[in-house]
């Protein structure tokens, strides 16, 4: 991973990574294209979590050492560096923030609702593994609020999500419409054209971006077509087998019918397969993580850019303990990553960043309530420098921490008078 130039570390098959490396060509810049194989694993190398220890794409890592994470962070961090057209993230302080807003909205709603569908309903099984067909379900109708929300609202009255001209916003969105294109090899639920056949704006939306942004769009979208092409092959193959409700049996990944061993590792030999989680792999990089390896690598030092990166790291947050799959690292992320070597999530001060997450994490007091799982304490346990982080970020607030954290304590309170009137009785 030695290099002199800056260099940009993705996969095709990531949607946040198709989205920096379109910019980056569509810009121009001179950055480098470092392919990072998921289904080889490669992130969870012990070189590349050397880079990067949150063992994702994209990653961007420049000559001198500076390494950012997080693809908002990352377009936002070269289209500042580079002084690229200003339609690309605007100068003008509103416009900039209509961005950044559409950049955030972007985590939790399309890329849920679409990625939740995606995973369970294709990549899951295809690899051997159990999709949630609850989740599958439940992301569908995410992804339709995040298409009305789309239609409706972001491109109510402009072509582009934040106003006239493409900027990095459409470029993030629109990749999570696009892999959609792998419900071809879904055995149920909607296809692509299906969920995308009532939102006429989000129709045309999605070709004007694709056009504004050729030849590249087509380039950075070859493996995607590819992995569609596999994944319906692949549907072809499992004619008349089972599906992946709940009661369902799992069905084998292909790997298994063609006798390739990789199968046992729960890894198929496809030349695409994303998000590959190999066991043992996982678990290396999880104990690298709570050794606290990361504090000696590159940390975002530019602030906005890390803050930027950290509101989406909240959404990947939640996105991961919710979705139902990928990592749940959060906790290590947090502890290994983010607050290795620095009392606050973007260094030596408080910034906007602690304040978005820390709170991620106090509505967990609400477990209180819960009449199963673990509760905020056990979860927090194991990470000290989490929760010393917390009582520093709520001690440099203060008074006004608590005060707005009252209803929250109230609403725990409730919740745990409620589960004291369902002892004895089952799980809602
Ligand atoms: N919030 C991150 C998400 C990055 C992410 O989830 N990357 C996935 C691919 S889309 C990944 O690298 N997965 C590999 C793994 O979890 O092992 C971003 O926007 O950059």
């Amino acid at each position: 991973m030695g290099q002199e130039k800056d260099a940009v570390y993705f996969d095709f098959v990531s949607q946040p990574s198709r989205a920096v490396v379109l910019f980056v060509r569509c810009a121009s810049l001179p950055v480098e294209e470092r392919p990072v194989a998921l289904r080889k694993g490669q992130q969870r190398s012990k070189e590349y979590l050397s880079m990067n220890p949150l063992g994702k794409v994209p990653c961007l890592k420049e000559a001198d050492g500076f390494v950012l994470p997080e693809s908002a962070a990352i377009l936002k961090y070269l289209a500042q560096k580079h002084q690229v057209a200003d339609h690309w993230y605007p100068s003008n302080l509103r416009q900039r923030a209509r961005v950044d807003a559409a950049m955030d909205w972007h985590h939790w709603t399309a890329r849920r609702g679409a990625a939740g569908q995606v995973w369970n309903r294709v990549l899951a099984p295809m690899s051997g593994q159990q999709g949630s067909e609850a989740i599958a379900e439940g992301s569908v109708g995410i992804l339709k609020q995040a298409l009305q929300d789309l239609e409706g609202y972001w491109l109510a009255s402009t072509p582009y999500m934040a106003g006239e001209d493409i900027s990095i916003a459409d470029l993030l969105v629109v990749m999570e419409l696009t892999q959609l294109h792998m419900l071809n090899g879904a055995l149920k639920g909607p296809s692509m054209e299906g969920q995308l056949q009532p939102f006429r704006k989000v129709q045309k939306w999605l070709q004007r971006t694709q056009d504004a942004t050729q030849p590249h769009f087509s380039a950075v979208h070859q493996m995607l077509h590819k992995a569609s092409a596999n994944a319906v092959e692949w549907k072809g193959s499992m004619k008349g087998g089972v599906g992946v409700g709940p009661g369902d049996q799992p069905r084998p990944p292909l790997s298994c019918h063609r006798g390739a061993p990789q199968c046992i590792l729960r890894q198929s030999p496809w030349p695409w397969r994303p998000y590959c989680w190999l066991a043992d792999l996982h678990t290396d990089s999880e104990k690298m993580l709570s050794k606290g390896m990361a504090g000696e690598f590159g940390k975002p030092t530019v602030a906005d850019a890390a803050e930027a990166g950290m509101k989406n790291f909240r959404h990947t947050l939640m996105y991961n303990s919710m979705s139902g799959h990928g990592r749940c690292t959060s906790g290590q992320d947090l502890e290994g990553y983010w607050l290795a070597s620095a009392p606050f999530m973007a260094e030596e001060d408080i910034s906007i960043a602690d304040l978005l997450v820390v709170m991620e994490l106090t509505q967990l007091h609400m477990l209180d309530g819960a009449l199963k799982g673990p509760s905020m304490e056990e979860q927090l346990q194991p990470f000290p420098k989490v929760r010393k982080w917390m009582e520093r970020t709520q001690e440099t607030t203060e008074p006004h921490f608590s005060a707005v954290h009252q209803m929250l304590h109230k609403a725990t309170a409730n919740a745990m008078k409620w589960k004291g009137s369902m002892k004895g009785q089952s799980r809602l």
